[in-house]
């Protein structure tokens, strides 16, 4: 098995904060779960990483299939000083972080799939889990749980033919560490901007989106519509007009797909 060299990463690391600290398991049931228990603890910026995650998490009751060798499998503890308000808009961020991260390193064509995961030519490479805690009307912690498929072969997305890996898109072999890296150096970067401005670019976030003028279905707790996604809005809400020419705000709570299938 391809283990990760914890060595080169700390050596190519460009950040101030993020990835500075790194909790290593070979095993673990989700770097999520422990990033919660340990968040009170532990300084802005350390990640926790997984070889392996037992029972890796998805939204809701959702699995995250983590194997060993093969993934990017992080979890990211953040501290904003931020009003608990601002914390919907930190899994957009990060979204955005990434998908800029890998078209402008790997130089592949990428979009957000609102509100959690990244695609490259209409699958799924990278899935986001953000969970938090507030204190008062302030964020106590953020945790950003970040699962990218870096080297699985075809054979592994049998099983999930709606995803992919980065080396699969590539056509060669990632180093993960590099990849470790850049993620964090991009991650930093927005999320510095963030913390200064509050504010998350609508542009960027209509320009990168896969579902903008889409006719999708939305899952939400209590029902299910049909929709066309006309745009997202300043707080990380998603801007739609459903069959009834009625304008609906959805938060990053939903899952939605296409009319047929994944995406389409
Ligand atoms: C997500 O949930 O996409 C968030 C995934 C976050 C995973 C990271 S890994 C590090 C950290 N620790 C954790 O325990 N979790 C985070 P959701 O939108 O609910 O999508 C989950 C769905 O994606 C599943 O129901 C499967 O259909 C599919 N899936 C499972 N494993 C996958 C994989 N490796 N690649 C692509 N899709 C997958």
């Amino acid at each position: 098995m391809d283990k990760l060299n914890l060595k080169v990463i700390e050596e190519n690391l460009t950040t101030d904060k993020i990835g500075k600290n790194i909790i290593y398991y070979e095993k673990t049931e989700s770097t999520n779960v422990m990033a919660k228990k340990l968040a009170s603890g532990l300084c802005h910026g350390t990640v926790l990483i997984a070889e392996e995650q037992s029972l890796g998490k998805g939204r809701k009751d959702n699995k995250w299939v983590s194997p060993p060798g093969v993934g990017a499998w992080m979890s990211i503890v953040l501290k904003p000083e931020i009003e608990s308000e601002h914390i919907c808009k930190i899994p957009v961020l990060v979204s955005l972080a990434l998908q800029e991260m890998l078209e402008k390193k790997y130089g592949v064509k990428t979009w957000v799939k609102w509100p959690n995961d990244i695609i490259i030519n209409n699958k799924k490479i990278c899935g986001i889990l953000t969970e938090s805690s507030t204190k008062g009307m302030l964020a106590d912690w953020v945790v950003s749980g970040i699962g990218i498929n870096v080297n699985q072969d075809q054979k592994f997305f049998e099983k999930l033919p709606f995803a992919t890996s980065l080396a699969l898109q590539k056509g060669e072999n990632i180093s993960r560490e590099e990849l470790f890296c850049n993620v964090f150096f991009f991650l930093e970067k927005y999320y510095n901007e963030f913390i200064k401005t509050k504010r998350l670019n609508i542009k960027q976030i209509e320009e990168t989106s896969i579902l903008l003028n889409k006719k999708v279905k939305i899952f939400q707790e209590d029902r299910n519509i049909v929709a066309t996604v006309i745009g997202f809005k300043e707080d990380g809400t998603m801007l739609v007009r459903d069959e009834y020419e009625n304008t609906l705000n959805i938060n990053g709570s939903v899952t939605v797909r296409g009319i047929n299938s994944y995406l389409d």
